[in-house]
């Protein structure tokens, strides 16, 4: 639901802007951003409490809540239908290309009839682009180069959409009394930044039942394939399940295929035939003697195979063929950060600049979730669209923060900021007010498009500050949607060792950077991260989960992430 309505809000929001409307475009765009991140289903807010209630949601007016309400109740907006036929683009398609704006889509379309990546494609390989005014030779080539980096994507769905979805329909599955047990499989166990499509694995000896059931889930959009063993359906949010019944003795082997990816699980099974059994999703097996009848020696659990390999099991995430089926055979495997080990947050905007939530209602969330401590740090002047703290404000604001640690108890609140990287490497807040913060992050937020060298020099010298203690975001990659700029990242991870900067594993799900080999190679050189949500509203900490995910994909330990510490020890790890 959610996301459906996001999309549309920001179609409409470009059709709106070609048509030269003002004011409205950015309103619906900021609606489409948060209803995206929303905890709770818009048609579920809408069914408890109406037109008032979705009024409640930031940033939504009487005029919003009313096409929220028309597409709840009709599937549709009306205006955006009829934008559509005057202007029948594939507005979200486009969109998503680097440097195409409203502006530029509406001439794509007026002068190439131009309206999907296809036809964008074509025209930029033709050379018809360069000809238009304006456009030229280079950002013909980059828009190519955009188009070929969301070509890798096609078809693939953000960890964020897809992980709450398999676990709903894995929760729905364990309440039926035909099913034994349910898990998920695939990449989203391995908590990758993509998934493409869900897997899921169940026991049960009524297959057929479950099987029925599983096709008449709300969420099905069309059925693709229905057995007694495998069932494939195309789900309405465009994304494929499938489900497989299993029987018991075989359960841990289907896990074991099918949650190691490719590469893992060719490497186990030629352990397994080196040692002269057979695996495969049924079982480990050994010859008998006798002709065609193999004795099953493992199946049922995922560990009892691992074991019989003479391997530790190991953690899901660890699955990639990257070094862990070595140290499982050699009994030396990392002690992975768990899900529950984070105390506190630091990396949390507030209204005070682009966030939706006061420093109290944040604090307040941070604590609903378990945590001990978070850290204030909303951006600084440099980023002005965001409204960000100059000197002055950011110490108002931390005269703020005090009042507000008065009001509430069992959260400590730290006092920090996202400090904007200038693009000589200086940074945005002057030494002495970054010297009276708890915690400061620093970032780059703009000329992304420097050379490698000069990046590299740029963050180094924002390193080298001794006021900065961690490099939030530090890639600037976007899942989905942009490159990380170009970096040194061995020249940065060994500036970060030697200036005791810690290195941020951003959980926030379009960005979660750094990616899971660059924290593998940050720790290997001895150097700390921290797990930051990067929440701009009070239901983002919920993100901190898949910057866990990324970490444990980095081989991450307890004893390398800060804030797995209490926040007085955390503070003693920076400069
Ligand atoms: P995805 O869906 O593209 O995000 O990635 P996965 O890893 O979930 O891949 P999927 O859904 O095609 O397959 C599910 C699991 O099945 C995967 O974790 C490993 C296993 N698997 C798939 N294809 C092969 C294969 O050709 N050989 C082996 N050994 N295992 C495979
Ligand atoms: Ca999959
Ligand atoms: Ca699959
Ligand atoms: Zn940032």
């Amino acid at each position: 639901m959610n996301s459906d309505l996001s999309k549309i809000l920001n179609e409409l929001a470009v059709l709106l802007d070609i048509k030269g409307v003002e004011f409205k475009p950015r309103a619906y765009e900021k609606v489409a951003y948060i209803i995206e991140s929303l905890a709770e289903e818009v048609d579920e807010i809408y069914k408890k409490g109406g037109l008032k209630a979705l009024e409640e949601i930031p940033g939504v007016g009487r005029g919003i809540a009313e096409k929220i309400e028309e597409f709840i109740k009709t599937g549709k907006i009306h205006e955006l239908e009829k934008l559509k036929t005057e202007f029948p683009v594939d507005i979200n398609g486009l969109k998503k290309v680097e440097g195409l704006g409203p502006k530029t889509i509406k001439r794509l379309y007026n002068e190439l009839g131009i309206k999907d990546l296809g036809s964008l494609k074509k025209a930029a390989e033709a050379g018809k682009l360069k000809k238009l005014e304006g456009l030229g030779e280079k950002s013909e080539q980059k828009i190519l180069k955009s188009i070929s980096f969301l070509e890798q994507f096609r078809g693939r769905f953000s960890i964020a959409a897809a992980l709450p979805l398999s676990r709903r329909i894995v929760e729905r599955l364990r309440s039926l009394p035909e099913v034994k047990k349910a898990e998920f499989a695939g990449s989203i166990a391995r908590m990758q930044e993509t998934v493409g499509d869900l897997d899921i694995l169940v026991i049960s000896d009524k297959p057929s039942k479950v099987m029925d059931f599983f096709v008449k889930m709300p969420e099905v959009q069309e059925v693709t394939a229905k057995g007694d063993t495998k069932t494939s359906v195309r789900l309405k949010v465009g994304m494929d399940a499938d489900l497989r019944v299993v029987a018991p003795e075989s359960f841990g082997a289907a896990l074991q295929y099918f949650i190691g990816d490719k590469y893992h699980n060719i490497a186990v099974r030629e352990i397994a035939v080196k040692k002269g059994y057979k695996l495969n999703e049924y079982g480990l097996f050994e010859e008998s003697g006798i002709k065609n009848h193999e004795l099953r020696v493992a199946g049922e659990t995922e560990e009892e195979i691992y074991k019989t390999l003479g391997m530790q099991w190991m953690p899901s995430e660890m699955r990639t063929d990257h070094g862990e089926i070595e140290a499982a055979l050699q009994n030396k495997l990392p002690d992975l950060v768990g899900y529950e080990d984070l105390k506190g947050d630091l990396q949390v905007q507030t209204d005070w600049t682009d966030g939706d939530n006061s420093i109290r209602e944040m604090a307040e969330a941070a604590k609903k979730q378990g945590l001990e401590y978070i850290c204030i740090t909303d951006h600084t002047a440099a980023l002005a669209m965001t409204g960000g703290n100059d000197e002055k404000r950011l110490l108002k604001q931390m005269a703020e923060i005090d009042k507000v640690q008065k009001e509430v108890s069992g959260i400590k609140i730290l006092k920090g900021a996202e400090v904007d990287i200038h693009k000589d490497g200086t940074l945005d807040i002057d030494d002495e007010t970054l010297a009276k913060l708890d915690v400061v992050g620093i970032s780059v937020h703009s000329r992304f498009k420097m050379t490698e060298k000069e990046m590299t020099k740029r963050i180094v010298r924002a390193m080298e500050n001794p006021n900065a203690d961690i490099l939030f975001h530090p890639t600037g990659r976007l899942v989905q949607k942009r490159e990380a700029y170009k970096i040194d990242m061995a020249e940065i991870i060994k500036t970060a060792k030697k200036t005791g900067t810690i290195l941020e594993a951003n959980a926030y799900p379009e960005r979660l950077d750094l990616k899971d080999e660059y924290i593998r190679q940050a720790l290997e050189s001895g150097v700390k991260i921290s797990i930051d949500s990067d929440a701009h509203s009070t239901s983002h900490f919920q993100f901190l989960e898949y910057g866990i995910g990324q970490a444990r994909r980095g081989w991450a330990e307890k004893k390398d992430v800060i804030n797995t510490r209490n926040w007085e020890e955390m503070l003693g790890l920076l400069k």
